[in-house]
Order: structure tokens, then C-alpha cells, then sequence
């Protein structure tokens, strides 16, 4: 692979510094970095193998030479930009849910559809990440078994939600702890010590009642799995966790699967660890999969109330796989 000039929009966010972290860890080949965000943190510094480089303004001048564009900086910085750096010469990949659907765009988890990132017209979407962990463990179930529908429940950590929210959850337990009323600006009620069934935290619900995120992961499933059959329902609960999503799954299939089976098929497939010991209190954790770049998956079992499906487990971290490494797996495809 020849060294790219990479442009990471979004660079001081929670997801913009996991993509700096990662394109280090991973040694991607960079001939140059440029480090965007907006006004306010213009002249701020941030670290990248070692060497302190500055944050500069995202306009529409700064793709010019630039080959990649990992952009993580909100959905309407997206929508603005992401065409001005495809315009440029830049293959854009897009973290914000600005892109997603659109059919000119491919939707690309590169466990599930690599050969979707060649129709790319400029820009490449980068799923929801709630989304992205649920089908790397899909996928490997579909091929087997051709799945039918999906009964989905989230457990999702606050670091989605970005740094000033997880500043007011850690706020909110020192308050409560001493007594205090915990203050609200970011989340509508206390995150600390509660589950909030809404996210985003701001105009949630659509007019069937489900939020954007519940139908992010309904209609990314089928577009990054590339089959409009497999129906998905989907409750998305954020949880007082710092960093890492958890998943209840139910998975319908048409040819049954036991329990052993799906292990097996999962153990085998890329990007998936299975820690399923329950005797031996073993299954995965928020707290231990944060930091990690798999998605692991446990408490697979078969569904008691019904003749062909599966319950499990799934958690990942939701800025690693969830955003900044799947971004850069596809950059590295690219
Ligand atoms: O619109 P969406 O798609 O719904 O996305 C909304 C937000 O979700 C996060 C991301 O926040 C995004 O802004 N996000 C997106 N995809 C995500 C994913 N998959 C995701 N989170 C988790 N998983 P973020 O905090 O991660 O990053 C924000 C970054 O975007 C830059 N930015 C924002 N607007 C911009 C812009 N850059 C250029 N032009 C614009 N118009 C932002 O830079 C940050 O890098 P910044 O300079 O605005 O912020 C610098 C620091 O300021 C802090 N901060 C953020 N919001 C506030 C704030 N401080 C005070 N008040 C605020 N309201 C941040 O902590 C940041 O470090
Ligand atoms: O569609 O947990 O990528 O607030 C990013 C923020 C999903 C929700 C996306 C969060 C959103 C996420």
C-alpha cells in the first residue's frame, strides 16, 4: 500500500481521537496528516506518533492534495463537506448517519460487504454503531442459515453521545453521591444511576414511534447485509457505561441452527470472538471489550419459544469497531 495524505475531520472529538489512535496502532501508510475541526478548537495541539500537530479550520479549501478523509464531526458538517473533499480528489469515509442511505453511497462493515467500497462514487458511510457490531455476528448466521427476522435490545454506553455527555454522567454521580441534585444540560434526566430508552437524547421518536437510532439499525441491517427480507425490530436503551455497547439478540432462521452450531460458525468468522462459559461465569462485558478492537459474543443460546432461533449477547467497543477502526479497516481497503 503507497502512504496516503489523510485528513481526519472531527479531530478532537471522542471518535476523531480513537481515529488518530488507531491509524498509530495499526501503522496505516501516511505520507501526511491534517487534523480539522471547527473554530473553537482552531490552534489547539493533538499528539500523532509522537509529534504535536495543530488543529486546523475544516473548510472547503482543506482537501486540496489530500487522498483520504476520515470524517467524524456531526451529520451537517458531513452533508456540507464530505462533497467538497470528494471533489477534491479525497475519498471521504463518513462516520455521521449524513450518508447513509443514500443509494449512490455504499454502506460498507468490512467483515460483511468489502466489495461494496468499489462502487464508491467519493463517499464511503460508515454504519451506526450499534448496527455494526449486531451484523458482524449476522453475517456469518445468514450464510449458514438465511435469517429472518432480528429482535434486537440495546445497552448503549454515553462516549456515543461525545465527550460533554460523558463529562455531565460523571458530574451527576459525584452529586448524587454527595447528596446533591445531578444536573441536566446534555441528557433530559439524569444519565447517572438510569436507563434512558431514547437516543439521540433531542427529537428521538418518529411518527411510528421508534427513535432514528432504533431505525438506523432496521434499515442499515438490510443495506449493509444486502437482502430487504431480513426484518429487524429494535429498542435502543442508553446505559450509565462509559465505553462499550451491549446487545440482546434474538435471531429467526429458516434452517435451525443449534446453539453448538452457531458457536462453531461464529468462533470461525473474522472479527469475532465467542466467550461463551457461562458454568464458569464467562461471557462478554462492557467494561472488558472497551479498548478492544473484536466483537465478542456469548450467552448463545436456543430460544426456549420458538423451533428455529437464538438468543445471544453481543458487545463491542462502540468508538473502535462501533466508528474509528472501521473507518480506518476501510481506508485500509481503499
Ligand atoms: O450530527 P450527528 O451525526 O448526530 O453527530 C453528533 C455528534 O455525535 C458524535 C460527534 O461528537 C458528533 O459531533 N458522533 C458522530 N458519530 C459518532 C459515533 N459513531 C459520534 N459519537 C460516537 N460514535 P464528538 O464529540 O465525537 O465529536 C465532535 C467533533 O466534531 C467537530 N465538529 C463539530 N462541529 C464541527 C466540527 N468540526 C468542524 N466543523 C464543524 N462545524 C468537533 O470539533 C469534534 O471534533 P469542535 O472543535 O466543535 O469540538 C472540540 C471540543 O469541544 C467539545 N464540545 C463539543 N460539543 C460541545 C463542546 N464543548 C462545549 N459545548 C458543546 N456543545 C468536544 O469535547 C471537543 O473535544
Ligand atoms: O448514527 O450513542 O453514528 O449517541 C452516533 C451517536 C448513533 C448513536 C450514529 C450515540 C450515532 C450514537
Amino acid at each position: 500500500m503507497s502512504s496516503k495524505n489523510v485528513v481526519v475531520a472531527g479531530a478532537t472529538g471522542v471518535v476523531g481521537q480513537q481515529m488518530l489512535r488507531t491509524l498509530e496502532d495499526r501503522n496505516f501508510p501516511i505520507a501526511s496528516i491534517k487534523l480539522l475541526a471547527s473554530a473553537r478548537s482552531v490552534g489547539k495541539k493533538l499528539t500523532f506518533k509522537g509529534e504535536e500537530l495543530p488543529v486546523e479550520l475544516l473548510d472547503e479549501n482543506a482537501f486540496n492534495g489530500m487522498d483520504i478523509a476520515l470524517f467524524s464531526a456531526g451529520g451537517g458538517t458531513s452533508k456540507t463537506f464530505a462533497p467538497h473533499a470528494a471533489n477534491a480528489g479525497c475519498v471521504v469515509v463518513d462516520n455521521s448517519s449524513a450518508w447513509r442511505m443514500d443509494p449512490e453511497v455504499p454502506l460498507v462493515v468490512p467483515e460483511v460487504n468489502p466489495g461494496d467500497i468499489k462502487l464508491h462514487k467519493g463517499i464511503i458511510a460508515n454504519p451506526n454503531c450499534s448496527t455494526i457490531q449486531m451484523v458482524v455476528v449476522l453475517k456469518p448466521l445468514h450464510d449458514a442459515a438465511t435469517i429472518k427476522r432480528v429482535v434486537v435490545s440495546t445497552y448503549q454506553a454515553v462516549s456515543g453521545a461525545g465527550s460533554a455527555a460523558l463529562n455531565e454522567m460523571t458530574a451527576q454521580f459525584k452529586s448524587v453521591l454527595a447528596g446533591e441534585e445531578p444536573k441536566c444540560n446534555v441528557f433530559p434526566v439524569p444519565i447517572a444511576f438510569n436507563c434512558l430508552p431514547q437516543i439521540p437524547h433531542a427529537n428521538a421518536f418518529g411518527e411510528n414511534g421508534y427513535s432514528s437510532e432504533e431505525m438506523k439499525m432496521v434499515n442499515e441491517t438490510k443495506k449493509i447485509m444486502g437482502d430487504n427480507s431480513i426484518m429487524v425490530t429494535a429498542t435502543t436503551v442508553r446505559v450509565p457505561v462509559h465505553t462499550g455497547h451491549s446487545e440482546s439478540v434474538n435471531v429467526e432462521t429458516v434452517k435451525k441452527l443449534s446453539a453448538d452450531e452457531a458457536r462453531a460458525l461464529l468462533a470461525a468468522a473474522p472479527g469475532i470472538i465467542v466467550q461463551d462459559d457461562p458454568a464458569n461465569d464467562v461471557f462478554p462485558h462492557a467494561l472488558d471489550c472497551a479498548g478492544k478492537y473484536d466483537t465478542f459474543v456469548g450467552r448463545i443460546r436456543e430460544d426456549v419459544s420458538h423451533p428455529s432461533a437464538l438468543d445471544m449477547w453481543i458487545v463491542s467497543d462502540n468508538l473502535l469497531k462501533g466508528a474509528a477502526l472501521n473507518a480506518v479497516q476501510i481506508a485500509e481497503l481503499l
